[in-house]
């Protein structure tokens, strides 16, 4: 038998950039989007970058308990979200904060949601169609991959035109949930973009660690799926990949996987010190390459005026600090009522769950007795 090279497809990974960190533009990839999108887009990242300031300052004060800061991560997230229409499907992991924001989460929801608190006012009683296609945050890593390729399948079953979109990290990519999603989503044909952030580090475990692949979206071919590789840092690039991806999921083309290569500019979350596993020269190269300031001129090269910028960000600080003063005003009139704890949990509680919630109602109001005894 000859040796022969098989002519398998996507078995090269490109890897896109439009707007690199010095400003060079590739015009020929350039995406034609209106001004008024480019800055809407611009007011999200930055929307996103101080909310994250704030939360830190919040969780350093001890008024609200810890969350993953997305600070470095604004271009991937938000270039590749933005490609959905509201009636697709959002999945996020935990560090998508900027994504839900424009996916219309309420911002004091997820203040409250790191206090502790579920929001009661969200969610409940609107039809199915009327709700908002936002999964919940998913913590333990990789599970919601494996929720988004049955979400995809479920799609295709309904003969629907929908797609689904989910973000996990390079650690996620070592846990077998993510391989049992690609496969079945491309075994189905599913309409699944897979948003992998490639922040280089899983909390301690840099990437090197993580994966002997030189690229993480090669991972995707094996599965029978385009794979690419773009600067994370750059919106535009990964705008591009994610309208590619979404296109040809909406039209039948089946999943894709888009690696976003960017940096996690804070500590993994409010719980971690960075400063024991990676050194500040690292971070300090990857400020330089700051997704805010490069998409920023890039407006300004545009004609956007320098006033225009600056007036976003008092708006944006605005909105921040009216969404903390809600969600505190809330947290009071929550504050005292832990049976909430069992809400939400279950759609049909099993039994022990029953029996814990009513021994805790029963010592709650013997207390209650005593207290006003
Ligand atoms: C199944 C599971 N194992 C371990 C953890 C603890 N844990 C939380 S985040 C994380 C690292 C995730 O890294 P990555 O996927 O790169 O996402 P990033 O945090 O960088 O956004 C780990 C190990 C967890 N939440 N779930
Ligand atoms: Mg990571």
């Amino acid at each position: 038998m000859p040796k022969t090279v098989l002519d398998i497809p996507f078995c090269k990974v490109e890897h896109i950039s439009v707007l690199d960190e010095k400003g060079n533009l590739d015009k020929e990839l350039e995406p034609d989007l209106p001004e008024e999108f480019l800055v809407k887009l611009y007011r999200a990242m930055l929307l996103g970058r101080r909310f994250d300031e704030r939360l830190l300052n919040l969780q350093r004060q001890g008024r609200i308990g810890t969350f993953a800061p997305l600070t470095g991560q604004e271009a991937s997230q938000m270039g590749a979200v933005s490609v959905l229409k509201p009636t697709d499907w959002f999945v996020p992991s935990f560090r998508e904060g900027a994504a839900e924001l424009w996916r219309g989460v309420p911002m004091e929801a997820i203040i409250l949601h790191h206090g502790g608190f579920r929001d009661p006012g969200e969610g409940s009683s609107k039809p199915d169609e009327e709700r908002a296609r936002n999964i919940p945050v998913a913590v333990p890593v990789g599970s919601q991959i494996i929720h988004a390729a049955g979400i995809g399948w479920s799609i295709k079953y309904r003969k629907k035109e929908d797609v689904v979109m989910t973000f996990f990290g390079d650690g996620a990519t070592s846990e077998g949930d993510f391989h049992e999603g690609l496969n079945f989503a491309a075994v189905y044909q599913a309409p699944v973009v897979f948003v992998c952030q490639n922040n280089h580090w899983a909390i301690s475990v840099p990437l090197e660690k993580q994966t002997h692949s030189k690229t993480l979206a090669q991972k995707a071919i094996a599965y029978g799926m385009p794979g690419i590789q773009v600067d994370g840092n750059d919106v535009l690039a990964s705008y591009v990949a994610a309208k590619e991806a979404v296109d040809r999921a909406r039209s039948g083309g089946g999943p894709s996987m888009i690696e976003c290569v960017t940096y996690r500019m804070m500590m993994h979350t409010t719980a971690d010190d960075p400063t024991r596993y990676r050194k500040q020269e690292e971070v300090d190269r990857w400020k330089k390459r700051d997704p805010l300031i490069r998409f920023r001129k890039y407006l300004t090269d545009k004609g956007v005026a320098n006033d225009k910028l600056e007036s976003l960000d008092v708006e944006v600080k605005e909105q921040v600090q009216a969404a903390v003063d809600r969600a505190e005003e809330k947290m009071k009139s929550l504050q005292g009522e832990p049976i909430r704890m069992f809400d939400h949990i279950f759609a049909e509680p099993p039994p022990t769950l029953k029996q814990h919630k009513e021994e805790l109602a029963q010592e709650l109001s013997r207390t209650k007795e005593e207290t006003h005894a």
